[in-house]
């Protein structure tokens, strides 16, 4: 094969016109039309002069066009770099260093903003508005609607996912054409996707789970989706009776119960229900299940790895559990001081290998190497357990990492822009539980002696630099900080302390 990523998702379906993308205002579109875009968009970016192995960083709105550009990149051999659309300016310009992209990608109203920045980085600079019009498009609509498959292999790159880091540094994750497609192959067996699927799709299109879970399984099925800009419970309760499975995060379960609207009849007819990138609690799976008889089911994945357990389709789907390794994911539970495998039913360090596992962090041999063993495992930063029923369970993380509504937050990140606040002396950012977003961001600020530091002013400070998803929810004044004798700090202790601040009623 010339190209295997392009000709099993995309080229398999040239010349179709079933319909691939159902539209919010009703319309569709094929197959064909879809390619033939790819197609141009393809052909408008190598006339740019970017060549197979280039990244191109792309910050746009989720649209059929943005899509399209994911599928042309594919087809030209370019490195997709997908970013969330919450990420600030300063936040971008990271990643357009990092990755060296040759392109960056952005949203018409951000062009301004972003040019000085995409000058000074060597990269070029164009749009895609969520309209689905910008300068990509229009370069695009003056070439044909055919393009010549660059020639890729399996062990070629095809995506930078960026993580972030503990250190506070993002890491851009490398995956391969072989990452990708193993996984949407064993995905789309498992869950048993095909081409009559109709999958409700309001994930954001820039992270692994609405992109190389939801999407990529859709087409290796050859199936539809229902694609929605974005969560929007009055959208999601009239479109779901159009559709046969859906994919989401627990935010997205949670909401859907907290709206009366939703009922077992509305999804009576319904094959699926995914749920995944933060825990699920059990009372939601619990009550899902009681309100409609369907019972969600949950696996668990990560940027670096794509998908490594899934519950099963047949068996039992076991709440509070993330089911069984994927066929050809081999996972293990290791202790975190030796690395020695440890008994089943212990707690321990979650390690996985397969070919899901991605190929290492973009120019950071050290981290990657810290991170992906020698023999193939990667050291997943999570802590959990194998039952005595096989199934794995995620009890906590060996990582300072806080997950909200899915998206994922690194403390210190956050702790690094308060330290620098006028009359803060340290910091300690922690996770706490959100009834909404399931957890959500807490800073604790040390002032400076006798200072007493302007709460408001550090919030705007973090408006400037830090997407909106990550900024506290709450800063709170302490004297000092909790610390064991080592000297680091006891979060568990602060976290205790402010458990109950958006749960109590
Ligand atoms: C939006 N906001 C968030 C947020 N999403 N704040 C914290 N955490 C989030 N996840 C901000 C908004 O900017 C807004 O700011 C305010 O919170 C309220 O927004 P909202 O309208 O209630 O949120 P909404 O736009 O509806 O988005 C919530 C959401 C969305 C849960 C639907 O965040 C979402 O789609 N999350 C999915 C993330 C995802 O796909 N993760 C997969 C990662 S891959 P203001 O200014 O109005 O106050 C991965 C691997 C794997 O993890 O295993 O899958
Ligand atoms: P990300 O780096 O955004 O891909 O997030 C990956 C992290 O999300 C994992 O390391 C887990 O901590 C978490 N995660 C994903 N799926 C689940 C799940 N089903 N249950 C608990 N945690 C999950």
């Amino acid at each position: 094969m010339a190209n295997p990523l392009y000709d099993t998702l995309f080229g398999a379906h040239a010349g179709k016109s079933d319909t691939f993308l159902h539209l919010p205002d009703g319309k569709t579109l094929s197959y064909k039309d879809f390619l033939g875009q790819a197609a141009q968009i393809a052909h408008a970016i190598t006339a740019l002069g970017v060549k197979p192995g280039d990244r191109v960083a792309v910050q746009v709105e989720k649209s059929p066009e943005a899509l399209a550009l994911y599928a042309a990149c594919v087809q030209a051999g370019l490195i997709f770099l997908p970013l969330n659309t919450a990420y600030t300016a300063d936040e971008l310009e990271y990643f357009v260093e990092n990755s060296e992209a040759a392109l960056l990608v952005c949203d018409p109203a951000k062009e301004e903003k972003l040019a000085p920045i995409a000058k000074r980085l060597g990269a070029r600079l164009e749009t895609l508005g969520d309209d689905g019009k910008g300068s990509i498009i229009e370069m695009a609509a003056g070439h044909g609607d055919t393009f010549e498959t660059a020639e890729r292999t399996e062990d070629d790159l095809a995506a930078f996912l960026y993580t972030s880091g503990t250190t506070g540094r993002s890491k851009g994750a490398m995956l391969s054409q072989g990452n990708l497609l193993s996984n949407a192959r064993t995905l789309k067996e498992h869950w048993r996707f095909t081409s009559d699927d109709v999958l409700l799709h309001a994930l954001p299109i820039f992270h692994t789970h609405g992109l190389f879970v939801a999407t990529n399984i859709t087409l290796l099925a050859g199936g539809a989706m229902i694609f929605l800009p974005k969560f929007d419970l009055d959208v999601m309760i009239d479109k779901l009776p159009q559709a046969t499975a859906m994919m989401g995060v627990p935010t997205f379960y949670t909401r859907l119960l907290g709206d009366e609207r939703f009922t077992g009849d509305l999804v009576s007819h319904f094959r699926l229900f995914v749920s995944g990138s933060a825990p699920l609690l059990a009372e939601t799976h619990t009550q899902f299940e009681a309100r409609t008889g369907h019972r969600i089911l949950e696996r668990y994945g990560m940027t670096e790895t794509n998908m490594n357990t899934s519950n099963p389709y047949d068996g039992e789907r076991r709440a509070g559990t993330v089911g069984f390794p994927l066929p050809g994911v081999e996972l293990k539970v290791t202790d975190p001081d030796t690395g020695k495998e440890l008994a089943q039913g212990e707690v321990g360090q979650i390690e996985v290998r397969g070919p899901n596992v991605f190929q290492g962090y973009w120019r950071m041999p050290e981290k990657t190497k810290a991170e992906l063993r020698d023999d193939g495992f990667f050291i997943t930063g999570d802590l959990g357990k194998i039952d005595d029923d096989g199934y794995v369970h995620i009890v906590g993380r060996n990582k300072d990492l806080i997950i909200s509504g899915g998206y994922n937050i690194y403390p210190k990140e956050i702790e690094l822009l308060l330290d620098e606040q006028p009359g803060v002396m340290e910091s300690a950012v922690i996770g706490v539980p959100h009834p909404d977003f399931g957890e959500t961001v807490v800073g604790v600020l040390i002032p400076e002696k006798d200072a007493s530091p302007d709460v408001d002013a550090i919030m705007e400070a973090a408006k400037e630099s830090l997407a909106r998803f990550k900024h506290p929810r709450k800063l709170v004044i302490e004297d000092e900080l909790p610390r064991n004798t080592m000297g680091k700090v006891q979060k568990n202790i602060l976290r205790d302390r402010y458990n109950d601040l958006f749960t109590e009623a």
